[in-house]
């Protein structure tokens, strides 16, 4: 161990800046990039990590001062040491590219070893402008190929953005709450050519033109973003935008839960934060908005054996749904069992041709396209209510979304178009959504857009029951499994059928009783006799 000064580097900006925050103390154990200060001016808010790890010594530096490149921050103790001493910039301006001056002479002598490539976006499978909840590197990083750089999250699912090479990320355009689409640039990558490498020629042709455009691979997965507490004795890691946008506020970022890594404090987070304190205040006390009361739950310990376990995003986000839909939407449900005894003659018929053509054909493929046909047929189950403009939003297409599933929860990917598909399409569609889902290979696109949800539970069993409505569907079908059962001929003896049940689950703002019934018996019609479907 040695004793060693620790001098404020060259953060990219002229004169001097302000210490605004000294997260360390004489005493406390620091890694290498901990943060040590952080500096503002008026035009950025930059991070000091600490180079090496060790126990700090003395601190020269307080809150208020003014520094410049150079001035001592600290003495520490060193046990590590560590070639990244960048200071970690975020910017806050476009006229001030801090990270370029500070990195301006790494790149000068590595020219001729290294090559730039710039990271961009890439195909989302359809979706636009979608939002980055986390950047999980930053300017000065060593990337591995296929780290995960940014996750970005929809309304639907969440994907991490991995890096395609390796090297030393130089530039970072990219901050949380962004909202980005296919080709936009993420950043620059300064990518090492092995000089003895077998394919010497190919990289300095690469060389010549250094700001080859590389796109990332698509490996998307649903990620899970478990928010982790802040950290203990009232540290908490956070980026220095965090860290200014908790002042402008007000907010201890003591008190607030970090969800990156390594229980990092995301702007995400502050914002959830601030505004389940606004809530709270406007509630008197209460939560959820609502004025729901709080449950108060006993120490589970106490009775047996524990295990806590974090909830995973896709469980985040179904009880966050589960409970929007629960407490908005006035439900009903209309029972009904439809014949399906032909239906299921003429399935089993059709299975060898359903191997042939490489497809399974369930039960569910025809009541997708018995749905599509009465959405068709009863429009005004095809609607959203708008509630805040107090209008009725009427769908030209019907898109069909199907509960899936799967080991790590409930997702609902959507088949298009389901009113112009024939069974064997719709079939076919089933089948490669629902092992999309169990691969967690679903893209955000792949469900949007549904017009009504279907949930069988056919396989599994149960007699009915009372799904939720997916808002802002208007509308939900929940199948149980279906069971022969001796029904009255009307004329003198019970006949054995195979009866399906069905749940209809609606939004009585939307659609009235009458309705209501009137689609289950249309339902229970066309599945007792698929001729109408040809109609
Ligand atoms: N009655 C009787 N048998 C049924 C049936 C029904 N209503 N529906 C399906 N079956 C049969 C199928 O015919 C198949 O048997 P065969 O191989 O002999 O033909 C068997 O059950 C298994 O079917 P499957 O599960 O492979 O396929 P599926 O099309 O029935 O279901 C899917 C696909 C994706 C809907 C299903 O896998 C699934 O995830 N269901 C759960 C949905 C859910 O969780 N809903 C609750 C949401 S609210 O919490």
């Amino acid at each position: 161990m040695s004793s060693i000064e620790v001098k404020v580097p060259n953060v990219g900006v002229e004169g001097e800046v302000e210490v605004v925050e000294v997260c360390v103390a004489p005493g406390d154990s620091v890694e290498v990039d901990s943060e040590l200060i952080v500096l503002e001016s008026d035009k950025a808010t930059v991070e000091v990590p600490s180079p090496y790890s060790g126990t700090i010594e003395s601190v020269s530096l307080k809150v208020g001062d003014k520094v410049r490149e150079g001035s001592l921050v600290l003495v520490m103790s060193a046990s590590e040491t560590s070639e990244v001493a960048d200071a970690d910039v975020e910017k806050e301006s476009e006229d001030l590219s801090p990270s370029e001056s500070v990195l301006g002479e790494v790149s000068k002598e590595s020219a001729e070893t290294s090559r730039t490539v710039q990271l961009s976006v890439p195909d989302l499978g359809g979706s636009e402008s979608v939002e980055v909840i986390e950047v999980l590197v930053q300017v000065g990083d060593q990337l591995e190929k296929d780290q995960a750089i940014i996750v970005l999250e929809s309304d639907k699912a969440t994907m991490e953005i991995p890096c395609s090479d390796e090297g030393v990320l130089r530039s970072l355009n990219i901050k949380v709450g962004d909202k980005v689409s296919e080709g936009d640039v993420v950043g620059d990558l300064e990518v090492k050519i092995e000089p003895h490498s077998d394919n010497v020629e190919e990289v300095s042709q690469t060389d010549s033109t250094p700001e080859s455009s590389i796109e990332l691979p698509q490996t998307e997965k649903q990620h899970q973003v478990a928010p982790v507490a802040p950290s203990s004795g009232g540290k908490v890691h956070a980026g220095p935008a965090v860290r200014k946008f908790a002042r402008e506020h007000g907010v201890d970022l003591v008190r607030v839960s970090g969800s990156g890594p390594k229980g990092r404090i995301l702007k995400e987070d502050l914002r959830s934060y601030i505004k389940s304190q606004v809530e709270l205040a406007q509630n008197g006390g209460q939560t959820g908005g609502v004025c729901l009361p709080e449950v108060d739950l006993p120490d589970f310990s106490a009775f047996g054996d524990v295990e806590i376990q974090k909830m995973d995003r896709v469980q985040r986000l179904t009880a966050k749904n589960m409970q929007a839909s629960w407490l908005t939407v006035p439900h009903v449900t209309q029972f009904d069992e439809a014949d399906i005894t032909e239906l299921e003659s003429f399935r089993k018929g059709h299975k060898a041709e359903a191997e042939s053509r490489g497809v399974k054909l369930t039960p569910v493929a025809f009541i997708v396209k018995a749905c599509a046909y009465a959405l068709r047929s009863l429009p005004q189950f095809n609607v959203s209510l708008d509630m805040k403009n107090e209008q009725i939003v009427r769908k030209g297409y019907v898109h069909i979304g199907l509960a899936v599933d799967t080991p790590s929860g409930l997702v609902v990917p959507v088949i298009r178009d389901a009113d112009k598909k024939s069974l064997w399409e719709i079939a076919s569609d089933c089948q490669e959504l629902a092992s999309r889902a169990q691969a967690r290979k679903l893209s955000p696109a792949d469900m949007q857009g549904s017009c009504f949800t279907i949930s069988s539970l056919g396989s599994v069993g149960g007699t009915a029951f009372t799904p939720i409505v997916n808002t802002p569907e208007v509308a939900i079908l929940g199948v149980s499994k279906a069971q022969v059962k001796p029904i009255w001929d009307d004329k003198e003896s019970f006949i054995p059928r195979l009866m399906l049940p069905l749940s209809l689950s609606y939004d009585h703002r939307a659609v009235n009783g009458a309705d209501a019934a009137r689609f289950t018996t249309l339902l229970c019609r066309v599945l007792g006799d698929l001729r109408e479907l040809l109609l």
